[in-house]
């Protein structure tokens, strides 16, 4: 037998124990292992049932996610097909008892469903996962789980991919017991009570599928949710395809279809950028020279200096993550301020139902404010987050690095300084690091951690890790000006502000790349950060600006009329009292007036020059990025882009989606950019080099590894 599985004897119950650590997924080998000890029960009349477990952390988390990639490569090798291998179960002579703990995802749950019962610890959660994969379940998920919880659960868990807990899948019937205690001795216990009665076969349970009239609502409701939710993503589409075919054919035919639509799913380009993003969150978190061993700096408790927008966001994220706070701030009326915001959004949570209030007022009972350092010896991080000036940065790390111990993190939250800067005014530069937050802190994903020259190894890491406990997605960046999320996003606002004023309307440009899959179009989310907030960055950083380059005019001029956007009722839109935007005429007849005096001639734009220009220039840019080493991989680029930026997932990224589309075509595209816009084109030589390779950003990055 495979020694990924293994098969032991207690008492007349066979115990089937899956060993493929860490998660237990159905690699080659495990479905024949399992197969094979199936065979063997079949054929010995000592056995009475079967228990069915994950050693280890979990039950099964899926089929191998690696082998997708094999398969629609065509470099898979022939194996037991997970399908034939469910059936086989469901036909075995004995009852089968699976015993699930950690999780049973994906081919995980299509395992444990053809088993007879399922047992369960209450932490254990079930769930179909694929269609955050970019496919549907593909081992008859999509038929058996109607079968067990109704057609309206199973549509909802196949279409939304979230998992529930154990008791939710006990109450849906998912889970025939919970089990308190030794999960192995209850599933056995479990097993001896069934053993001898006739076995219930999944595939064979009809009666939860209704009827066409009351099926017809749910179905579509769901379709109506995914467009609106999923937006452009085919396969929670096709998820619900598939779930409806199991209430309108016979089980095996309805297996067909499951069949048919997850190929469909798996060969799509959706899915292998899924899959890509899958690997690359787990893949940022690996930083070469900072092995996993490093040692890491306990953080218990944390100060944050500044309750400004950031400083109080920051706060709920290390109070939410159940971190003690102390939270500083330069005199009453801003502390007031502070913790007023932080009250109103904790409150709108609650209002919204994300939060409890008892959840609440424990996390507000945790932040301590304060108009001192009092406190700050105690503390084994502190988060900076005061404007954004260097003087001041300055200043405040002078401070803090007088009244915290030795070991204390110093972080800060600066979106362009030089933190090398900010260390230099510190004694112990090793302990200094940037913790870029995206705003809404308490919100966004991101966190792009940014690395100094003297930041130690074991303050990386730490703060690595301690993003994992507060919910975001770290990524280490190098220290360069916006580091890599803000410095792409200049030549991406650039463009969408060019084609403003060479004649697309502010609609045109938002609803092009809103169409492509952004969360927003770039002018809308301009008008939501604040104008004026770029508008002081570029003034402070006027004298980096080359004579002669083109620069947009118009957001300094819609800011000079005092016009920042929502919070100022209108900047590239206007705003209704709900912050609706709103197209605005006279923003249009502005536009018309200043580029005509620049001499810019107007001209009609497509949305697909709209597309081409923006995302070609945040292509461009990473490029150069990635050939500096500011981002360690082309994967860490895009895991920024779709966490902080509301790149669509299904994109990939704009690494990944610059390979899809072939970085030859990348290239000539920004060559003609070059030739008809000049300098600020100039295509960047790491992606000329790979464009004229024939190679990928993926594939560079495979080669550097292979050459470290
Ligand atoms: O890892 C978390 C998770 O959510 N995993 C993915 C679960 C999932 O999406 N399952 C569905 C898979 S698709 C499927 O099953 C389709 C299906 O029905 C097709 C059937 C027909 C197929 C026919 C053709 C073959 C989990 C919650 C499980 C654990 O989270 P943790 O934070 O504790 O740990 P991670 O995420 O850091 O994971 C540890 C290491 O395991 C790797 N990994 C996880 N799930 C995997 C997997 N590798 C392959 N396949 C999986 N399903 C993960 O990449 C990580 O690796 P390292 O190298 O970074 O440590
Ligand atoms: P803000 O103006 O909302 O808040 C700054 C706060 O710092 C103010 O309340 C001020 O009173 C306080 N402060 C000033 N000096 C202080 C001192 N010595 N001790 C204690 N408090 C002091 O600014 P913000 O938008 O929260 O930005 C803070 C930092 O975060 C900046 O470095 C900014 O670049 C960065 N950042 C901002 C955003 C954003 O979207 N707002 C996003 C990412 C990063």
């Amino acid at each position: 037998m495979s020694d990924l599985v293994q098969l032991t004897r207690d008492n007349g119950i066979a115990i089937i124990t899956i060993n493929n650590p860490p998660v237990n997924a159905l690699s080659p080998g495990v479905p024949e292992g399992i197969a094979e000890a199936i065979e063997q029960i079949d054929h010995d009349d000592t056995v009475k049932a079967v228990v069915l477990i994950g050693g280890g952390r979990t039950f099964v988390a899926g089929a191998d996610i690696k082998e997708f990639g094999k398969i629609t490569s065509g470099k898979a090798r022939g194996g037991l097909e997970l399908p034939a291998l469910l059936l086989r179960i469901e036909d075995c002579r004995r009852p089968v008892v699976m015993a699930i703990h950690g999780t049973a995802l994906g081919g995980g749950l299509e395992l444990a469903m053809a088993g007879h019962y399922r047992v369960a610890v209450p932490s254990a959660q079930v769930g179909q996962p694929e269609v955050k994969l970019g496919i549907i379940p593909g081992a008859g998920g999509t038929q058996r789980l109607p079968r067990l919880a109704g057609v309206a659960k199973a549509v909802e868990m196949c279409a939304e991919g979230n998992p529930i807990l154990a008791p939710e899948a006990l109450k849906s019937a998912i889970v025939d017991r919970l089990i308190e205690g030794d999960l192995l001795a209850g599933a056995v216990a479990f097993a001896h009570e069934v053993a001898g009665r006739p076995a219930p076969k999944t595939r064979e349970r009809n009666d939860k599928l209704g009827t066409p009239e009351q099926n017809g609502p749910i179905f579509s409701t769901a379709r109506e949710t995914a467009r609106k939710k999923q937006r452009n993503i085919i396969a929670p589409l096709a998820a619900i395809d598939a779930v409806e075919a199991a209430t309108r054919l016979p089980f095996e035919e309805g297996c067909q279809m499951e069949r048919r639509l997850f190929a469909e799913c798996l060969f799509s380009d959706q899915s292998k950028a899924l899959i890509h993003v899958f690997f690359g969150e787990r893949e940022v978190a690996k930083i070469p020279d900072v092995p996993k061993e490093t040692p890491l700096i306990p953080v218990k408790s944390v100060a944050i200096v500044g309750a400004g927008t950031m400083g109080g966001g920051i706060a709920m994220v290390f109070a939410n993550a159940g971190f003690p706070v102390l939270l500083k701030e330069v005199d009453q009326p801003a502390l007031d301020r502070g913790l007023a915001t932080i009250r109103k959004n904790y409150a709108s949570s609650v209002k919204r139902g994300r939060f409890t209030q008892q959840f609440v007022d424990e996390r507000l009972s945790l932040i301590k404010p304060t108009l001192n350092y009092e406190g700050f010896a105690a503390v084994d991080m502190v988060v900076e987050a005061v404007f954004e000036s260097m003087a001041l940065k300055k200043q405040v790390f002078g401070e803090i690095v007088r009244v915290c111990r030795t070991g204390t993190i110093l972080a800060s939250n600066t979106s362009t300084l030089d933190i090398d800067e900010i260390a230099s005014a510190a004694s112990r530069p090793e302990c200094v690091i940037g913790t870029h937050f995206f705003s809404p802190a308490n919100v966004m994903r991101l966190l792009e951690i940014v690395r100094g020259k003297a930041t130690s190894k074991e303050v990386i890491s730490t703060c690595m890790q301690l993003a994992k406990k507060l919910g975001k997605v770290a990524v280490l960046v190098g220290n360069c000006v916006g580091f890599v999320g803000n410095r792409m996003f200049g030549p991406y606002r650039r463009e969408a502000q060019f084609l403003v004023e060479e004649g697309a309307s502010v609609e045109a440009v938002d609803k092009a790349l809103y169409d492509f899959g952004m969360a927003m179009g770039p002018l809308a989310t301009a008008d939501l950060a604040g104008l004026d907030v770029s508008w002081r960055i570029r003034r402070e950083y006027q004298h980096l600006q080359k004579p002669g380059v083109r620069r947009p005019l118009v957001e300094d001029r819609l800011c000079e009329l005092g016009r920042f956007g929502q919070k100022t009722g209108a900047g590239w839109y206007k705003y209704d009292e709900n912050r609706r935007a709103i197209p605005d005429p006279e923003v249009a007849e502005l536009v018309r007036k200043w580029v005509a005096a620049a001499s810019i001639t107007q001209r009609q734009i497509t949305a697909e020059e709209i597309v081409d220009r923006c995302i070609c220039a945040l292509v461009n840019e990473g490029a150069r990025i990635l050939e500096d080493g500011y981002a360690l991989r082309a994967v860490d680029i895009d895991i920024i882009y779709l966490n902080g930026y509301g790149f669509p997932t299904y994109h990939g990224g704009p690494m990944w989606y610059a390979d899809t589309v072939g970085l030859k075509k990348v290239y000539n595209r920004i060559c003609e950019f070059h030739k008809q816009h000049g300098q600020i084109w100039e295509p960047a030589p790491l992606l000329r080099q790979l464009a004229e390779q024939g190679k990928t950003f993926a594939e560079f990055t495979r080669d550097q590894r292979a050459t470290a």
